[in-house]
């Protein structure tokens, strides 16, 4: 595989963990799920974390895995590149992963005194990233194995970052979120 190829496929491939996290910020709201329990001074997780949010984000990217599965023999031949199909378990740990690993940050980002919507640099970028890959290498490893190879890993860790700060700058000035991270 080239370079572009590589990017191709990993982009491809984490899509249906990228959309839950902006799906989310549409459907949040109502009530959250810590249930605005604290722990020591500070929420649990906080009002940024919502049963809506989190099942609406699932539901997406869950939809969107399956959507590009029947995409995924034409843009084969339109490219010439091999995307990979998801399993339906891999749909459902990529999406739901994502959504955890956003949570597992939260409550991080609070056990360290930060507050809704404060910045952490770094667990920003990559905790959809874990959370998504670590329960898919679980639950769907053969499939895992065959399309995250360590280049497509590589570029994985590369392009997320960029990414997941030019959707958020972009869902800022859209007015759809209040920091642009
Ligand atoms: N959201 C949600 N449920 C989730 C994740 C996100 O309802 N599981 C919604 C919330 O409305 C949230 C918005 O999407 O405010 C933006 O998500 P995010 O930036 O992850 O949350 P923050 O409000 O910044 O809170 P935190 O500091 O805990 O990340
Ligand atoms: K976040
Ligand atoms: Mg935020």
């Amino acid at each position: 595989m080239d370079v572009i190829e590589t990017v191709v496929v990993a982009f491809w491939a984490m899509l249906p963990a990228y959309v839950p996290n902006n799906a989310a910020v549409l459907f949040g709201g109502g009530r959250p799920i810590d249930g605005g329990r604290t722990w020591g001074d500070s929420r649990l997780l906080g009002d940024g974390k919502t049963w809506r949010g989190t099942a609406g984000g699932t539901a997406t990217g869950l939809a969107l895995a399956l959507a590009l599965n029947r995409l995924a023999p034409t843009a084969t031949d339109a490219l010439g590149i091999g995307l990979p199909e998801f399993r339906v378990v891999a749909a459902f740990t990529l999406s739901a992963g994502a959504m955890v690993g956003d949570i597992t940050a939260s409550f991080i980002k609070r056990r360290s005194g930060r507050e809704r919507g404060a910045a952490f640099p770094g667990l920003d970028q990559l905790d959809f990233v874990v959370g998504a890959l670590v329960p898919t290498a679980a639950f769907a490893s053969g499939w895992f194995t065959e399309t995250f190879t360590v280049p497509v890993l590589v570029v994985v860790l590369v392009i997320t970052p960029l990414l997941h700060v030019g959707t958020n700058v972009l869902a800022y000035y859209l007015g759809l979120k209040d920091e642009p991270w």
